[in-house]
């Protein structure tokens, strides 16, 4: 039998690579928890099946023959002069393995026996899978779905604790007619200097262009500057260039008597450590600036938990969703922001400025998600592969998930 070892960043991911490998019909032989992510052992359906009928005759004790391939089953005694020597920390990393397979094994069978007696949470969940969304929300979902609802229930319930759960500013008044110093913060080409001339914009339509202030923080690019200097000449602001803290300080002293000051930062990776410069910079002024996460909808998963986790810092004041007009799918930035609680201010949907911003609505953003529940493509989760998903130790253990309502 041929085992194959494959390892994704997630369940999804290592599922969907035995499938491309070894078909639909692959057998999968155990799954685990590994450092890069989720390992599954596997085999093609004919090699297994090919084991099944090789090992059928054991069921007689084998003849041991010493050209039999079934030497290995010896006693240790009766083994030809081979000296065996054990060592201690390869068996118990051997004994770890296994247990590991073991856990996921029992658990992968309870899991399955809860699941085929309740099948609206079956659905639920192969259905919250098919869209994107990370095995520990669906399977939160799921588990939670009150079991007297049929499927089309159930799902319309996980769509209300989503749009429940999703935190906005609700009304556009909230965030312009207060007024404050907002950063717009994130990494290189999110769209933070786009979205910062459509909120001045938007400013200035409501307020006039009397109390508003732009700064730059953007003086590492050629050019850069230049870029929201342009919108700020249009809209008759004044922008104005900071290099470092000092800087800043200086003005925001100056600009103290205005109304709102947007800050466009300069973009950096979130695996910068320039970012917790930028972070202590922008919290080392006597003013508050509240920072403004600005998050690509075309990003994956993965990538979006990384950039909030490194933009966090001491406290996000929340986050702007931007390229929601090139996003295939919704559900991981909905996941993201909902597990890490993030409000929600505005919803960047094209390149236009100002018209291509709006208000963000949990409604639009949960409906305009779940409208993609028939489109089926080769991720489309079957209820066979659930149970092997469901059980690995990621989607068992994440605490992430603790602090949303479902009642
Ligand atoms: N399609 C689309 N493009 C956008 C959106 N927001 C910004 N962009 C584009 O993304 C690119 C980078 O934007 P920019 O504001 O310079 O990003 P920054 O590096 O974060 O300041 C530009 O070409 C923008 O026109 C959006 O909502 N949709
Ligand atoms: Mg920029």
């Amino acid at each position: 039998m041929k085992v194959q070892r494959f390892i994704g960043i997630n369940g999804r991911e290592a599922l969907g690579l035995v499938r491309m490998a070894l078909g639909p019909e692959a057998m999968i032989l155990s799954n685990r928890t590994v450092a890069q992510g989720i390992e599954i052992l596997a085999c093609s359906s004919q090699d297994f099946n090919g084991i099944i009928e090789s090992t059928e005759p054991a069921i007689s004790p084998p003849v041991l023959r010493s050209e039999s391939r079934l030497l290995p089953a010896q006693p240790l005694s009766t083994l030809n002069h081979t000296k065996v020597m054990p060592d201690i920390s390869e068996l118990m990393g051997e004994l770890k393995a296994m247990r590991n397979s073991l856990e996921s094994q029992i658990a992968e069978i309870s899991w399955a026996g809860n699941q085929q007696k309740t099948p609206t949470k079956n659905g639920v969940l192969r259905e919250l899978l098919n869209l994107g969304f990370s095995a520990t929300l669906a399977r939160y979902l799921s588990d939670n779905t009150p079991a007297t609802m049929n499927l089309e229930e159930g799902l319309q319930w996980s769509k209300n604790v989503l749009i429940r759960n999703l935190a906005t500013i609700g009304q556009e008044d909230q965030f312009l007619d207060q007024g404050g110093v907002y950063a717009l913060v994130g990494p290189t080409g999110v769209g933070k200097t786009t979205t910062t001339a459509k909120l001045a914009a938007r400013y200035v339509m409501r307020h006039g262009t009397k109390n508003l202030a732009l700064i730059t923080t953007d003086g590492y690019r050629i050019g850069a500057h230049e870029q929201l200097r342009i919108y700020g000449k249009i809209l008759g602001v004044m922008v104005h260039s900071v290099k470092d803290e000092v800087d800043l300080r200086i003005a925001l002293e100056e600009l103290k008597s205005k109304h709102m000051v947007l800050i466009d930062t300069v973009g950096m990776s979130q695996r910068d450590q320039m970012v917790t410069e930028q972070i202590s910079m922008l919290n080392g002024t006597k003013f508050p600036v509240k920072r403004l996460l600005c998050l690509n909808t075309t990003s994956n998963m993965e990538t979006l938990n990384e950039v909030v986790t490194a933009y966090r810092g001491s406290g996000l004041e929340g986050c702007i969703l931007t390229k929601l007009d090139e996003a295939a799918v919704l559900s991981h930035t909905i996941d993201v922001v909902l597990r890490q609680k993030l409000r929600l201010f505005y919803v960047g949907t094209g390149q236009r400025v100002p018209e291509d911003l709006a208000v963000a609505s949990a409604k639009s953003l949960v409906e305009e998600t779940f409208k993609k529940l028939d489109f089926v493509d080769s991720n489309h989760f079957e209820d066979s592969e659930l149970s092997t998903l469901m059980s690995t130790k990621s989607a068992r253990e994440d605490v992430s998930v603790r602090g949303i309502y479902v009642a």
